[in-house]
């Protein structure tokens, strides 16, 4: 098993560095009319990730015909998102599209694979920063080959917080987002800051440069790849209400170590929002 999933990994690190090439040469001249929308205005979608899809998800099926897929824009236009115990590979051609429209510099190629619900490795390449993070269970997380460690701070009045305000703008959903929010900072924190990329907040905290990240909203193919490098750099993942994280419910709290994650649960005004993996109301 160990070989064929590495050499499955070795696959997943020269795809996403072809797609990456793909983003990065698109990047800077998109057209304002080739931006769409999804779920809401704000919730934006490019010519470049379907395109990207396509060339991640066929690059793979050429090597793995039997394997399952989860992708952002494939699930966009109508595919199933169930996370089973089959080989899965899990994908995000562009984290971070808003940054991807805006040629703001954090916009990830995001690709993971699970076997029995359980991530193996997660790739997250930084495209426009020509970054390769990588991690694979139990052998570490790396970034361009080099060992990743998360942050030793303690103190959550010392910590870094990443979050986001997502695409959800809902009034209640605001409402608790901005109340989190100002409770973190009124802690104090350091500081709060936000990359507009879920794979390259997690990516963040691997690296030590912030404590923590969190966000309700996210989707599975955001966090499936960063969650390992989160873990494998000794990082801690949970729920934002603690407990373990659940790749498919859309929330997610990555920390550098338990005491931080467990005094974030406490300020984090929880809310639930439609699992990736609710078929009821699709
Ligand atoms: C984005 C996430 C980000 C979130 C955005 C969006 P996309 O992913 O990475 O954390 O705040 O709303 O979901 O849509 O660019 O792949």
């Amino acid at each position: 098993m160990e070989d064929i999933w590495q050499s499955a990994m070795d696959h997943a690190v020269a795809v996403a560095r072809k797609a990456g090439q793909v983003v990065r040469e698109a990047a800077g001249v998109v057209r304002a009319d080739a931006v769409m929308v999804k779920s809401s205005p704000i919730d934006l979608v490019t010519q470049t990730d379907q395109q990207v899809e396509k060339l991640i998800i066929g690059a793979l099926k050429s090597q793995f015909p039997t394997h399952c897929f989860i992708g952002e824009e494939s699930v966009s236009a109508g595919d199933d998102c169930s996370l089973t115990c089959a080989p899965t590979w899990i994908i995000d051609p562009i984290d971070g599209t808003t940054n991807f429209v805006h040629t703001f510099p954090f916009v990830a190629v995001s690709i993971g694979f699970a076997v029995d619900k359980q991530v193996e490795f997660g790739v997250v390449y930084s495209c426009l920063r020509d970054e390769m993070f990588t991690a694979r269970r139990g052998k570490g997380a790396f970034c361009d080959g080099r060992p990743l460690r998360v942050s030793p701070r303690k103190d959550i009045r010392q910590a870094v917080v990443a979050t986001e305000f997502g695409s959800n703008r809902d009034a209640a959903a605001l409402d608790k987002i901005f109340a989190s929010l100002r409770r973190v900072v009124d802690i104090p924190v350091h500081g709060v800051r936000g990359a507009g990329s879920a794979a390259i907040n997690m990516c963040l905290v691997a690296s030590g440069c912030v404590e923590a990240y969190y966000e309700i909203g996210i989707h599975v193919w955001d966090v499936a790849a960063g969650s390992l490098i989160v873990s494998e750099a000794g990082g801690v993942l949970m729920d934002v209400q603690g407990g373990p994280l659940d790749l498919m419910s859309r929330r997610v709290l990555a920390t550098n170590n338990r005491n931080i994650a467990e005094r974030l649960v406490r300020e984090i005004d929880a809310f639930s929002v439609r699992r990736d993996d609710d078929h009821a109301s699709s």
